[in-house]
């Protein structure tokens, strides 16, 4: 059988940043996450296969890439090979992040593929076998998780949202995530005091989000970020994903405040600003940060829902 999934990638205003499991990816703290519309990956898996394969956008990817999707294959139970092919509708390349979508979307094709009925938290389990941020992609809209599995505390319109993407560097990073939270996790002294202020954040980011309070949640995102970024900081050797852009749009965002437009940024393991701001509000942040000097593109996103099935069908039909 084969089988295509679709799948969003996310953004945490809670990060997760740390593992209290490093073979399973269990999280040290819960984490929130609101899903992207635009941040697509669309993944076929085809069963009738002589060997595994996989290709990212159209580049054949072995190692790494190849053994974390067969560790969620054998997760499932799928023994057969597995020829799978992922593409990220991104509008630019510009090393968004596609883990999380990538491995939701595989996980809800792999399982269709070979004929399998799972919950929507059992799918979840199994995406983050391959990275952990996509146990959120799988439930989408706003997602929590804390143990194996995420889910939807609310759907994609409970907040009037916009996540305005400053793209401020193309390439890869120089370390990526797993490593550098197995770093700060290692060597930064701050590392315990970021994981209590999450346990801390995420009760109180959830009470926001049911308030449908977004400058109390975009400052509580903001604040958040700027800790895990600190803790990245304080490892050693040091962890700076900023670029000069980066700090530009920080305080465009900044300076957006102070002349009465509510926007609250935040920014993953990479140079990336992501500003949070009201629908109303989303041309004159999506301005303000394609002014800034090194910033590549600025895409605007809105809140958008969990993993899905596209089509299925065996291979005589
Ligand atoms: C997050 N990030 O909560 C945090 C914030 C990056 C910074 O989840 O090792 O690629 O595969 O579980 O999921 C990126 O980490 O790492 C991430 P693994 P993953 O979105």
């Amino acid at each position: 059988m084969r089988a295509t999934a679709v799948a969003h990638a996310n953004i945490a205003l809670v990060k997760y940043w740390g593992k209290r499991d490093d073979a399973l990816l269990l999280p040290e703290a819960g984490s929130l996450s609101i899903a992207l519309d635009r941040l697509v990956t669309t993944t076929t898996v085809d069963l009738n296969a002589e060997q595994d394969s996989l290709r990212i956008d159209g580049r054949p990817a072995a190692g790494e890439e190849l053994r974390r999707a067969r560790m969620v294959l054998d997760a499932a139970g799928v023994v057969l090979r597995a020829r799978i092919e992922s593409r990220n509708d991104f509008p630019t390349a510009a090393g968004l992040a596609s883990s999380a979508s990538g491995f939701a979307a595989l996980a809800v094709a792999a399982c269709a593929a070979a004929g399998q009925q799972r919950t929507d938290r059992e799918l979840s389990a199994l995406a983050r076998l391959g990275s952990g941020s996509a146990a959120r992609s799988v439930p989408g809209g706003w997602a929590v998780w804390e143990d194996d599995g995420a889910a939807q505390v609310a759907s994609p319109d409970h907040l009037a949202l916009r996540l305005v993407v400053a793209l401020c560097g193309s390439g890869r990073k120089p370390v990526g995530s797993r490593e550098g939270m197995k770093r700060s996790r290692e060597t930064s002294p701050y590392h315990t005091v970021w994981i209590d202020q999450c346990r801390r954040d995420l009760p109180e980011a959830l009470e926001l989000l049911r308030a449908r309070d977004l400058p109390g949640l975009g400052a509580l995102a903001e604040r958040n970020a700027m800790r895990m970024h600190a803790d990245a900081l304080a490892a050693d050797p040091p962890l700076l994903y900023w670029a000069p852009a980066t700090v530009g749009c920080l305080d465009a965002v900044r300076s957006l405040r102070e002349q009465g437009t509510g926007a609250w940024a935040t920014i993953d393991a990479g140079p990336h600003v992501v500003a949070l701001c009201a629908p109303n509000h989303a041309a004159r942040v999506e301005a303000a940060l394609r002014s800034v000097p090194g910033v590549l593109d600025v895409l605007v996103c809105a809140p958008a829902g969990g993993a899905r099935l596209l089509e299925l069908r065996g291979h005589n039909t």
